[in-house]
């Protein structure tokens, strides 16, 4: 097979491949949409009249918030008179800050966090069961301030059932959980109605004083 071009010929070896024989047409004819013109929203107020990055605006739609104003959930928001090591918001159970887990019997672990004046601090662990538990968790709080100190129980099989020990007071958490509160810590046994003792322990922290209060908390099963 011979080619019409006779400047190719020349060379045998690029005669033969097949493949360059079908080039295609610029089909570049599409961008002719009449409507392509029209994308510009005329409704671009969608913020509401709120600029993005002020006070109280958006952040999240490739701004960014003005001056020390900080970007939460896509918020501006003024900046934290206080640190926050805990992590915020953590303002409700849903929001509960997740701390490592710890088994019935083993030492009490740490955690810290901080008091951005009256605010609640939510924390959630897993206990988990051991051959030998009694299922009596334990939280104590070392704070300048009084802290209003919670634990809620859910159960990962069956229902808790709660006792609460040293005085503390029955309770339930906003979401319907059973737990006991105290002042500055928290004792409390549980069961569960099926299944081993093993259980999410939601730990809320409550500060009433309008200042920036720093703290620790141990917590145990
Ligand atoms: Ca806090
Ligand atoms: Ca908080």
């Amino acid at each position: 097979m011979t080619t019409a071009n006779p400047t190719t010929t020349a060379n045998p070896t690029t005669t033969a491949n097949p493949t360059t024989t079908t080039t295609e047409p610029p089909t570049t004819t599409a961008s002719t949409d009449p409507d392509s013109s029209t994308t510009e929203d005329p409704d671009t107020d969608s913020t509401g009249g709120c600029p993005p990055g002020t006070l109280d605006c958006p952040c999240d739609i490739g701004s960014v918030c003005e001056g020390k104003l900080l970007c939460e959930a896509g918020v501006c928001v003024a900046e934290p008179r206080c640190a926050r090591p805990e992590g915020e918001p953590n303002d409700d159970e849903a929001s509960a800050v997740m701390l490592p887990g710890t088994t019935c019997g083993d030492d009490a672990l740490e955690a810290a966090g901080g008091f951005d004046g009256a605010e609640t601090d939510w924390f959630v662990y897993r206990a988990t069961d051991a051959l030998v538990c009694f299922s009596e968790p334990s939280v104590e709080v070392t704070a300048a301030v009084d802290v209003g100190t919670c634990v809620f129980v859910s159960c990962l099989s069956g229902s808790p059932m709660v006792f609460c020990q040293g005085g503390s007071d029955a309770a339930d958490s906003p979401d319907g959980l059973p737990g006991c509160c105290d002042e500055g810590g928290v004792d409390l046994s549980f069961n569960c109605t099926f299944g081993s003792p093993t259980a999410d322990l939601f730990v809320q922290l409550t500060a009433v004083e309008e200042a920036c209060t720093p703290y620790e908390f141990t917590y145990s099963y």
